[in-house]
Order: structure tokens, then sequence, then C-alpha cells
């Protein structure tokens, strides 16, 4: 006993609370930021409830950039219009200087956390580009000579791009894009450069990883650049910011391939929101965070390999506990704020990855069968030589909808049955992988590409009938019938073959989802045959197998 009350005396106040031995030992641990000083900026977000501190110590412990999690976004400076609250801003940046880190400014200009009077809608253009560039300049220039670099503009770009060749074309329609048109995007890098030359001037954005969305931004960066080369000196856009909010099933190919185009720029490149999902309702099995771990090794393996051309590698999270994403773990430290696995990960991948990358299997992918027929889209009978595949492996906690599919093929198209039960009928939410739907993921050439190459779709039906697709282009010759009765519902659907010549059968990548949405008109339960990544609207490495047989 006496023991341990020495030992919790003498564990440095960093290290969290009152631990055993065991764990004291462990955790005298070497510092994140000192293993990378030869690398990069090792960095974490600050809010005000990291002012406390035995969290502040953590922060400054093992990071030397931080990020206001929310106090520096346009919501919170200029709420009121001209008004300008830099209060609880000033005080995280100053505090953040006085410990000796460096800080990041998060972000100038976003389609959220910006108040309703900068850009409603119906604005006009002028007064919309005066809202942005007040806003900019006034925001950059106070925290002139104290923050290295800005997120200039956040998250511009729409999911799923088609034609990643017009950048233009795949701005998100956000209230900026709106009511100012395309050209936004120079407006508010110019007038940050115009008032803070020395800050680094950034475009952030999501799921970068996507060879797809990061074409865009590429393109963006690229055009942009080309024709501002020298806006004070350099040009306009010095960085992209890759967020990095990724799970254990991300492919560090992919982050990888897009670091390169990006550095391929001349641009520096940092990673400015890490976190890695894995887990559920806040817990983590032990298999669960050594899976993490081996990403968070394999990613900073792949940022050391870039070093030269990244700026700063940013956690978006200093534990679990605080953690946006808290239900899924995704931090180094726990809500105890030990150090994880992963941050042993982090601190020494390859040992982490000798020590543990055996104990990660390899899944076989599950194999099905498709049998050679035409049916009558209205006629579930039709399949009835078909094997039925289960579509019952949750990818949530939330165990809801569920059912069977069957697949049917000829020369020209692929037709599968799903039958779902236990449904709520739902289809209030507007994004529509959220409403009671089923999706089915093609990969004509079995490519298993973590990325979607020309052969690969994804098919989306709603309980009403309603489809989307991905890419857009996959709806030409697309049918689909829907059936309800009480809690479950039936669709049938007719999808084209879009590179492939099947007339003696073959082997397609394919997966089947049941999207279960709750009640209230939120996603619920997620039920999949294969993959369960929850990657594969971009991912078709995790697909199963169909074969398509003549009997
Ligand atoms: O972590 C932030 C969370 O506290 C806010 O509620 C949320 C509001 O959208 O924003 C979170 O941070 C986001 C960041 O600013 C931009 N990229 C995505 C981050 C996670 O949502």
């Amino acid at each position: 006993m006496l023991k341990k009350i020495i030992l919790c005396l003498l564990t440095p106040l960093l290290m969290g609370g009152c631990v055993s031995g065991k764990e004291a030992a462990m955790q005298k641990i070497q510092s994140l930021k000192d293993a990378y000083a030869d690398y990069f900026l090792i960095g974490n977000i600050v809010s005000g409830v990291d002012m406390d501190d035995l969290r502040y110590n953590i922060l400054t412990t093992h990071h030397n950039i931080a990020t206001a999690e929310n106090a520096m976004k346009p919501q919170y400076l200029q709420g009121t219009k001209g008004v300008f609250t830099f209060y609880d801003a000033d005080a995280i940046v100053n505090k953040a200087l006085s410990r000796g880190l460096n800080v990041h400014g998060h972000t100038l200009a976003w389609h959220q956390q910006s108040p309703a009077w900068m850009n409603y809608e119906g604005v006009s253009r002028e007064e919309a580009v005066i809202n942005l560039t007040t806003h900019a300049k006034t925001v950059a220039a106070h925290f002139k000579g104290r923050v290295v670099s800005w997120d200039v503009l956040n998250e511009a770009i729409a999911d799923n791009p088609s034609n990643t060749e017009d950048w233009k074309a795949n701005l998100r329609q956000s209230p900026w894009f709106k009511a100012v048109g395309a050209d936004y995007v120079e407006i508010v890098f110019k007038a940050a450069r115009e008032a803070d030359p020395d800050a680094k001037l950034y475009y952030n954005d999501y799921n970068l990883d996507n060879p797809n969305k990061a074409s865009v931004v590429y393109n963006m960066v690229k055009d942009i650049n080309e024709r501002n080369p020298d806006v004070v000196g350099r040009p306009l856009i010095d960085g992209v910011g890759m967020q990095g909010h990724y799970s254990s099933h991300t492919s560090p190919a992919n982050v990888e391939n897009s670091l390169q185009r990006f550095i391929s720029l001349g641009v520096e490149v940092s990673i400015t929101e890490l976190d890695v999902q894995c887990g559920e309702e806040g817990k983590q099995t032990d298999a669960q965070k050594v899976a993490q771990g081996i990403t968070y090794a394999a990613l900073f393996n792949v940022f050391k390999k870039y070093a030269e051309n990244i700026g700063r590698v940013t956690m978006w999270g200093l534990d679990d506990g605080s953690s946006w994403r808290r239900q899924a773990c995704p931090t180094m430290f726990n809500d105890n704020l030990h150090p994880k696995p992963a941050f042993f990960a982090a601190l020494d991948p390859d040992k982490f990855i000798t020590e543990n990358g055996a104990s990660i299997e390899k899944k076989e992918a599950k194999q099905a069968e498709a049998v050679y027929g035409t049916p009558d889209l209205a006629d579930a009978a039709a399949w009835s030589q078909a094997p039925a595949i289960s579509i019952d492996s949750y990818l949530m906690a939330w165990q809801g909808a569920s059912g069977t599919a069957k697949v049917l093929w000829d020369e020209s198209n692929l037709y599968v049955l799903v039958n779902v039960n236990n449904a709520e009928m739902n289809k209030a939410n507007q994004n529509t992988y959220e409403q009671d739907s089923v999706e089915i993921f093609i990969d004509e050439n079995n490519g298993k590409t973590p990325y979607y190459e020309k052969d690969d779709a994804q098919y989306r039906v709603n309980f009403d009938n309603e489809a989307t697709f991905n890419p857009q282009s996959a709806a030409e010759g697309f049918e689909s019938r829907t059936t309800v009765s009480g809690r479950s519902y039936t669709v049938s659907l007719k999808i084209p073959f879009r590179t492939i010549d099947v007339k003696r059968g073959g082997i397609i990548g394919f997966d089947v989802q049941i999207n279960g949405a709750s009640s209230r008109g939120a996603r619920q339960s997620v039920a999949v045959w294969n993959d369960l990544s929850g990657g594969s609207y971009q991912d078709t490495s995790g697909l199963g197998i169909l074969k398509l047989t003549k009997r």
C-alpha cells in the first residue's frame, strides 16, 4: 500500500491520476514530439477543456503545435456582424505560445460553424465578398505573428466527385459558392495573404485519401497556383491539409498516393486532424487496440517517408473521452489519459508492427453464386433458383434491419433481389445512406483496389424506390422496383455491366449493404454481406466475390 502511495506521489502529474506500479513503469514514456523532432511538428487540438494543468502537460510533453478545436471558427469570432470576439481564442493562443507551442489557425472560411448573417440565402455577391474578405482579413491580421499557418478554406470540395478534371464543377454547393461563385476560393486566399503574408496558407479537407477527391483538390491547387504564382512573393496556396479522419480500415497506400500527388505540386502537406476509429460505444477490445495501433504505425511510417515535405502531423483529440468521435475511441490516449497501444505505435512504428503485425489476421472474402437467367423485376419468384446470401454482419452496435439477397445474371445485366426485414421505413434524413435503403457494390474486374476504378460502382435504393449512384454515370440503364409490407421491403435491381464481357460467366467483386434508419430518421444500423470496413463506397478491397455461373 505504502509503495502504491509513494508511486502515486512520484508519478508525474501528466500521467493522469494514481496508477499501479506496472502502469507507472510503462508510462515513463518518450515524448512523441521528441521522437519526431527531425521529421515534422506534432500537433493536437486545444479547447476550453484543455486548459487545466494535467491535460496541458500532456499537450506540451508530446506536441509542439496546437490548433484550436473550435474557438477560431467564424461563428465564435464574429457571431454578430462587425463585432469581433477574440477573448477566448486569444486566451487559447496566448497560453499555447507562453508554453512554447506553435499555433495553427483553423479556419477562416467554412460552410459550417459560420454565423447565418455571413452568407445567408439570397445575399448579393457584392455583400458576400465583403463579408468573406472582411472576416478573413480582420482575423488573419489579429493573429498575425502568433500563428504559423492558417486553414484558409475548409472542406470546399463535394463528396464523391465525378469529373475530377473540372474542379469548379466539384465545389460544394455551400453558401459561399452560391453567393460568390467559384472564385471565392481565390478571393479568400488573397485576403489572408494580404493580411498576414508570413503565415502559410492551407486548403484543408477530409477524405483526401480518396483518389477522386484528391484529384479535384490537386487540380484546384494546381490551377490557382499557376494563375497566381507570385502573391507577395510566392504562389497563393502554400499547403494542402489532409485532415485524416481515418479508421483501422483506411488504406495507408491511398494516403501515400495522395501525399505524393500533393507534394508533386510543390506545396507543403500536413496531416491536420488525425484520428483512427476502431471501437464502439466508447469501448475497444484488445484486438481493436492492436488493429488501431497497426494503422497508426503504418500511417506514421508513410509520414516519415515524406517528412521532407510534411509540415506537421496534428491529432484531432488528446484522448478518447474528449474526442468528437469518442464512441469509436480514435485517439492515442484513453479516458484516463493513459497512452494506448496507438501511442506506442506512433512512437516507434516498426517496432510496433514487428511485435504485433502477425496478430492481425487477413479475412478471406466470402463467395457466392449468381445463376444465369433474365427475370422480370416485378416477379420475385424468378430468383427462386439462385442461392440466398445473408446480409447480416453488422458494422454498428445496433442490430437493426437485415435480410437476404439473390443474384441472377445474363450477358447484359446483373439482377439483384434483396429482401429486408425489421426496417422502420424511414427516409427522413437528407443523407440518403441514413434512410432505410439497400446498397449494391460492384467491382467488375474484381481488382480489389483501395479506391474506385472505372469498373467500380455503388447503387443505393431506398424502400420507396428512390435511387442514388456513385458515380452518377452508373445510373445509365439501371432499373429498380420496391414493394413494402409491414416492416419488410423488397428491392429488385437491374444493374447493367459497364466494362466487362460476361458471355462465359466469370468472377466479380460484389457486396450488399442494408442501411437501417431509426424512427427519428438517423442511421442506426448497417448490415453487410462481406465488407466490414464501412468503406465499400470508396474502396473495393473488402468486397465479397460473386461467381457468375451457368448451371
Ligand atoms: O471537433 C469539432 C467539434 O467539436 C465540433 O462540434 C464540430 C462542428 O462541426 O467540428 C469539429 O471539428 C471539425 C473540424 O473543425 C473540421 N473537420 C472536421 C472536424 C470534425 O468534425
